[in-house]
């Protein structure tokens, strides 16, 4: 982990989406924080040490889901499929596929495995996972203010993480999605998915993947449901939501400035809590 000191910034940006605004005096104190998103391997170890079960591991409830389809009533997790060309950016499911046995073991659904990316980022974790993993290696989610005081590593205001210019002197910063969102992926930055933690620069307090890869849980609710931009490409929201939202941040491999400029700092999304997806993780903090 690394330690990052107490004090006041910037939070937030009146520059791009609505739901970021505005940009506001915020002090933290003083905390700890993972340098990478929690691995495979890291939540292999938890799940070996404690038998939980994630939340796309069990069936939903039909409750929970009033007007759902029986069949779709299974365990599973939303997987992203890149469509074959330019589809209608308004409707989320032209790229998000409800995914029986998809999981955090099977992150394309259940003939596909982790095998090879123990050292990448784990996905399809719900909010409840994350906070079991947390409290299992005895820490915390961090805040919003927290992980964005944490994401800005000591640049005040900069657009990005690293600075102000999304590839400084050409050098790829981040896994992000470069091209037409979400039929043409460029791989500028080698990886059409996740990639390991730990690939680009770190930031400013010695911090990886503040940006991209995947989205990260945080421990805020995220109230004002309407207050967003209606560009749900990286947090698919169900119409009918059961579930209150919490702020997920960082942007991952899915964002692309046609669509989710979003692997920003000061960039959020509120993502319903029953929601694992193929492109959310978490990383952890310890309060002193
Ligand atoms: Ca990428």
């Amino acid at each position: 982990m690394a330690h990052v000191g107490p004090g006041s910034f910037a939070m937030g940006s009146n520059d791009f989406y609505r739901e970021e605004r505005p940009a506001r005096e915020v002090t933290v104190e003083g905390f700890w924080i993972d340098r990478y998103p929690v691995t495979v391997a890291e939540f292999r170890r938890f799940v070996k040490d404690t038998g939980h079960l994630t939340w796309s591991e069990r069936a939903p409830e039909a409750v929970d889901y009033p007007g759902a389809d029986p069949r779709l009533l299974v365990p599973g997790s939303l997987v992203f499929r890149k469509t074959p060309g330019p589809v209608d950016l308004a409707d989320y499911s032209n790229w998000w596929a409800w995914t029986p046995g998809a999981d955090w073991r099977h992150p394309e659904g259940p003939q596909s495995t982790v095998g090879g990316r123990e050292r990448h980022p784990v996905t399809h974790v719900a909010f409840a996972d994350a906070l079991a993993y947390a409290e299992w290696a005895g820490k915390s989610l961090p805040t919003e203010a927290e992980w964005e005081y944490a994401a800005r590593g000591g640049l005040n205001r900069a657009v990005f993480t690293w600075g102000d210019e999304f590839a400084p002197k050409g050098r790829m910063m981040a896994n992000t999605w470069q091209g037409e969102f979400p039929w043409q992926n460029l791989l500028l930055d080698r990886y059409e998915g996740t990639s390991p933690v730990g690939t680009y620069p770190p930031n400013g307090y010695g911090l990886y993947d503040m940006a991209g890869n995947v989205w990260e849980w945080t421990s805020d609710w995220f109230e004002a449901a309407g207050a967003e931009e209606r560009s749900p490409c990286c947090a698919p929201a169900p119409n009918q939501e059961r579930f209150p939202r919490r702020v997920v941040k960082g942007g991952s491999h899915l964002c692309a400035p046609n669509y989710c400029l979003r692997y920003r700092p000061a960039a959020r999304q509120g993502e319903t809590i029953d929601t694992s997806t193929s492109h959310i993780g978490f990383r952890c903090v310890v309060h002193q």
